[in-house]
């Protein structure tokens, strides 16, 4: 696959001769040869109603869907640019979530040059001493600290609200638990020193914004100074030990557990400490934004009814067996993962009766403050026929997934309980 979209940049016509048996402009109407289309309905799991409006040099997402990110496996690709890409439920079955399968989430254009030697992040705003520091001091004058933290995009589940929601559609998969190597952003800020008065942070990154416009920001996002404090909260130099992938944020990034992704700014340059919440890019209107309240699906909600989303809700994640497993009659062994934002998780609970009955998972301590947390149970599946594995989680604070969809314009924090099908017999 990484072969046709070399071939697609180099030589688009040659391309399209390989794939379509022809090339034809300004559009590819009633040229599509048979063999071609039936080679790409093969790749994309399916016929392809479109392919006579398809114009040329243009390669399709869905047969984009794997390995076309250098480094990454099995990602399902949403969008090309910017790049999005989750991960299937399956493919997240490890504690500690491979590098290759961490998903991508990009606003904006990634920064040409990563080089780690020249890289270096500025702290100011309000602090005693403005610091500019290269990746060698951060190692060399800060405690190096290494914790499994789980980032979850906060629109992960977009795909699944009716009235459906605008943004990038993930399903299951836009959530990670890597290991993070780093220093602590409380310890930098202490070497700063935090004046009085600091209420928010204020993060900028390397990369670009799509329209090209110089100077126009993607992404700057910023959390309240006790959770920048947190020491949890890292700004990270290597991911599962090697160093950072190029689209999760290589060579510096912010990990900013159990908070929406978006405040954990990959290709980290600054962070600015400011006297009032910040108001960077996607840090108002409807970005990253819900209702002070629950409203009905659909409706209009006033801009200044929406308050900035903090740490994520309880979630779940049935990663054994897969979606579609057919099995034979007997036991079948599920596991999965949960995380609760800031908090624990305290029980996970299964059902094979649509929600009438729960019983129990085996639920595993987090490694860490902040890591998910693996749950396993064997169940019986008695006799032939259709079943659903569902899984909720519960936090230490009593609350617990709900059922459906809580809906909301953006479409974030769906927290939705996981289910899975799996035909016996
Ligand atoms: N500089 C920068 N940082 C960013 C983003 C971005 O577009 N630019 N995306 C954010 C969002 S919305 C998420 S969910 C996480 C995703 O991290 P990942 O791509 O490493 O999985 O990165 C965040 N950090
Ligand atoms: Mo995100």
């Amino acid at each position: 696959m990484r072969g046709l979209f070399a071939l697609y940049r180099d030589d688009p016509d040659k391309a399209d001769r390989l794939l379509f048996g022809r090339v034809s402009h300004p559009d590819r109407r009633g040229f599509l040869k048979h063999a071609g289309l039936a080679a790409m309905g093969a790749l994309v799991g399916g016929a392809i109603p479109f392919h006579r409006t398809m114009p040329a040099h243009l390669l399709p997402v869905a047969l984009a869907g794997e390995s076309v990110i250098e480094g990454k496996d099995g990602l399902v690709v949403l969008n090309e640019r910017p790049l999005n890409a989750e991960t299937p439920s399956h493919l997240l079955d490890d504690a500690v979530t491979p590098t290759a399968r961490h998903f991508v989430r990009n606003n904006g254009i990634p920064p040409t040059d990563m080089d780690p030697a020249d890289w270096r992040l500025t702290l100011d705003g309000l602090v005693e001493t403005p610091l500019t520091l290269g990746i060698d001091e951060l190692r060399q004058r800060f405690e190096v600290v290494t914790a499994r933290l789980t980032l979850e995009c906060a629109g992960n589940g977009r795909a699944f609200f009716d009235p459906p929601a605008s943004g990038a559609q993930w399903t299951h998969g836009a959530v990670a638990c890597a290991e993070w190597t780093g220093v602590r952003l409380a310890d930098l800020l202490k070497a700063a020193g935090v004046k009085s008065g600091v209420v928010y942070t204020a993060h900028e990154g390397a990369d670009t914004h799509p329209s090209g416009e110089p100077g126009r920001q993607v992404l700057s996002r910023g959390v309240p100074i006790a959770k920048a404090t947190d020491p949890h909260t890292l700004v990270a130099f290597a991911q599962n030990g090697a160093p950072i992938h190029p689209m999760n944020g290589a060579p510096l990034r912010l990990v900013v557990p159990g908070w929406p992704g978006s405040c954990s700014q990959k290709w980290l340059t600054r962070v600015w400490l400011r006297d009032r919440v910040h108001d960077g890019a996607k840090m108002t209107g409807t970005s990253y934004r819900v209702p002070n309240r629950q409203v009905a699906p659909g409706e209009q909600v006033d801009e200044e009814d929406f308050v900035i989303i903090g740490a994520m809700p309880v979630k779940s994640l049935i990663t054994s067996p897969a979606t579609g497993h057919r099995t034979a009659e007997g036991r079948l062994a599920v596991r999965g993962h949960a995380w609760a934002g800031d908090r624990r998780v305290a029980a996970v609970h299964l059902s094979l009766d649509f929600g009438a009955t729960w019983f129990e998972a085996a639920l595993d301590t987090p490694a860490n403050a902040h890591a998910w947390q693996s749950w396993r149970a064997e169940v019986a599946l008695p006799q032939a026929g259709y079943y659903e594995i569902w899984a909720r989680a519960t936090d230490s604070e009593g609350a617990r997934q709900p059922d459906s969809v809580i809906w909301n314009p953006r479409g974030y924090l769906n927290n939705a309980i996981h289910r899975v099908a799996v035909s016996v017999g």
